[in-house]
């Protein structure tokens, strides 16, 4: 393979699946899990890539019709154009003249690290040097209508094995619900998540929080405001995690060093591709930072890469990452099932492990766009 992959074509599919329940965080309740999946197709061989843009541009300026655009019009284009690939390290580099976009770019590249490793008969996680195989599933858990429906839910989760629960806040639901969790499972790691519901006058809220004996408080100012997270990072004693602020791994390595967090939650669509969340968790781990893999509700395509990523051996701490029923009735892979320790396997086939359902893919689908190189 000394001349690289001549990548032929690259489709991109909607899809629509239902959770099995609404999700619902600071920023809106999502009630489906919509996605781009981007299909790139190259000497007989296929790769996969999901896109996380929301419905809407709340968790972040992306969402999914814009990405759509921006793939279709620049990003596969300019991919294309740029001849055989001979090294996936050289991918983000062909989109980087398109700025911004990194939900988008992280899908292309995705897709184009599949069909490679698929190629080479490699697996994902051996590629980014992973170091383990089994992850410890955690759960993020939406904001619910009162503390009893919380604790209802989180009862199940417990039964099923959770290492970790996360609880979704926003201002009115926050101390008083965390409390009544806390006192009623004194000693499971819990640990809330903001999505960036608050500001610096909100400051007692997370000293009221910081009683609680939380893992950490993620995300809970503007994302761009690193200062005052690390003026309130110095007021407490629990360590603040930043979500949306890290889109970089240069932004990283500076909250770190300025003390706006203790903890990093990487994404790769986040941060704009899974090689980039690799240098993520080099920086923090240079830096003694410990991370974890966060998610986007993500289907098997996205979540697989994400429990790759989660082999990384600078993960010290269980992520987002739930099995497939925890979001679905049908996945459109195989579906991620839970070991009765709690662990989630880390696929270990060529590329990322997993292969859509092409019967699941169709009935899912909203619609599609195939964009051919022209040689
Ligand atoms: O902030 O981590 C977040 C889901 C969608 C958008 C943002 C977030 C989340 C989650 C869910 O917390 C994580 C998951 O289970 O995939
Ligand atoms: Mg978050």
């Amino acid at each position: 393979m000394t001349d690289g992959l001549a990548i032929e074509s690259v489709e991109l599919v909607e899809v629509a699946i239902p959770l099995v329940r609404p999700f619902r965080t600071s920023f809106g309740e999502e009630r489906r899990k919509r996605a781009i999946l981007v299909h790139a197709h190259a000497d007989g061989v296929d790769g996969w890539g999901e896109c996380v843009a929301g419905e809407t541009p709340a968790y972040s300026g992306e969402w999914i019709d814009a990405a759509w655009m921006v793939l279709e019009e620049f990003l596969i284009p300019s991919m294309l154009r740029g001849g055989p690939i001979v090294d996936p390290r050289d991918v983000p580099g062909r989109m980087a003249r398109v700025r911004g976009n990194p939900m988008a770019k992280a899908s292309l590249e995705a897709a184009i690290l599949d069909v490679w490793l698929r190629a080479r008969g490699q697996g994902l996680a051996e590629f980014l040097g992973g170091v383990c195989d089994r992850i410890p599933r955690g759960v993020s858990v939406g904001i619910a209508s009162s503390p009893k429906a919380m604790i209802e839910e989180i009862n199940g989760y417990l039964a099923q094995g959770s290492r970790r629960l996360k609880l979704k806040i926003e201002p009115g639901r926050d101390v008083d619900v965390v409390s009544r969790v806390r006192d009623a499972l004194p000693d499971t790691a819990l640990s809330v998540d903001a999505n960036a519901a608050y500001s610096l006058a909100d400051a007692a809220v997370f000293e009221a929080l910081d009683e609680l004996s939380l893992t950490m408080i993620e995300q809970p100012l503007h994302h761009e405001d690193l200062s005052d997270h690390a003026h309130l990072q110095s007021r407490l004693r629990t360590p603040i995690c930043l979500d949306e602020s890290i889109g970089s791994s240069a932004t990283a390595a500076l909250a770190i060093e300025m003390g706006a967090c203790r903890v990093v939650n990487i994404k790769p669509g986040r941060v704009g591709g899974i090689l980039e969340a690799k240098r993520v968790h080099d920086v923090a781990m240079e830096r003694s930072t410990p991370v974890w893999i966060g998610g986007m509700l993500e289907t098997g395509v996205g979540r697989s890469a994400n429990l790759a990523l989660a082999a990384l051996p600078g993960v010290s701490m269980p992520g987002d990452t739930s099995a497939s029923d925890r979001y679905f009735s049908e996945d459109l892979t195989e579906p991620f099932v839970l070991a009765p320790d709690g662990t989630l396997g880390v696929p270990s086939g060529p590329g990322i492990g997993v292969t859509p359902i092409s019967e699941h893919v169709k009935r899912a689908t909203l619609r599609r766009a195939r964009i051919e190189a022209r040689f």
